[in-house]
């Protein structure tokens, strides 16, 4: 079967948890103590979808702030972003809504764009109604899903999605190594998180 490499970014605030569910579905993991990432960290999964394997090359990107600049690097060149807001923190939607434009204006014309509204094992304490949230996406055209890495509440469902959002190679025969890709720059190397 042929592997298709999908270079996928996480882009959100620090603390919405981008590296959690990376782990949660690379490695069906939760750390309560998870550290904020440094820079950005790269981790692989490769999954079935149709005729196709979907290996994902993951790069999760460091919310904080002083890492802004380096955002570029890991969206250029991405076959899908995934932008991850906190449920229960406004404040990240609203930087969520910086991504997007971001996005429109620097990143690849065909990107994947999905919205992931993560922590939703935390609903008592809401602050974004999933309704608001939905209609954003649906007027960007994006996924949307709510998630929870700690209780890995809809993280395959939300890389799934993704894969049924890329188009099937027209024409798979071409590439006589079995190999195709969907990335357009070679990614820089970091380490990887969890
Ligand atoms: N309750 C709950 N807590 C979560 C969930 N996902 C992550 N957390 C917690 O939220 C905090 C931040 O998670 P991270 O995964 O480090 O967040 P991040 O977006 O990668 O943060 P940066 O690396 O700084 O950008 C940690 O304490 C996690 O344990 C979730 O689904 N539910
Ligand atoms: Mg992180």
């Amino acid at each position: 079967m042929a592997i298709r490499e999908l270079k996928v970014c996480l882009l959100g605030d620090t603390g919405v948890g981008k590296s959690s569910i990376v782990c949660r579905f690379v490695q069906d993991h939760f750390d309560h103590n998870i550290s904020p990432t440094i820079g950005a960290s790269f981790l692989t999964k490769t999954v079935p979808s149709g005729n196709e394997l979907h290996k994902f090359l993951i790069w999760d990107t460091a919310g904080q702030e002083r890492f802004h600049s380096l955002a570029p690097m890991y969206y250029r060149g991405s076959a899908a972003a995934v932008i991850v807001y906190d449920i229960t923190k406004l404040d990240s939607f609203q930087t969520l809504k910086k991504w997007v434009k971001e996005l429109k204006e620097h990143g690849p014309e065909d990107i994947v764009v999905a919205i992931a509204g993560n922590k939703n094992d935390l609903g008592d304490i809401r602050e974004v109604p999933m309704k608001e949230a939905k209609e954003f996406a649906e007027s960007i055209a994006a996924i949307f899903i709510e998630t929870s890495a700690r209780n890995a509440v809809n993280v395959e469902e939300l890389f799934q999605k993704i894969s049924k959002q890329i188009p099937p190679l027209e024409n798979p025969e071409v590439d006589s190594n079995d190999s195709f890709k969907l990335t357009r720059q070679p990614a820089p190397s970091t380490r990887r998180c969890c």
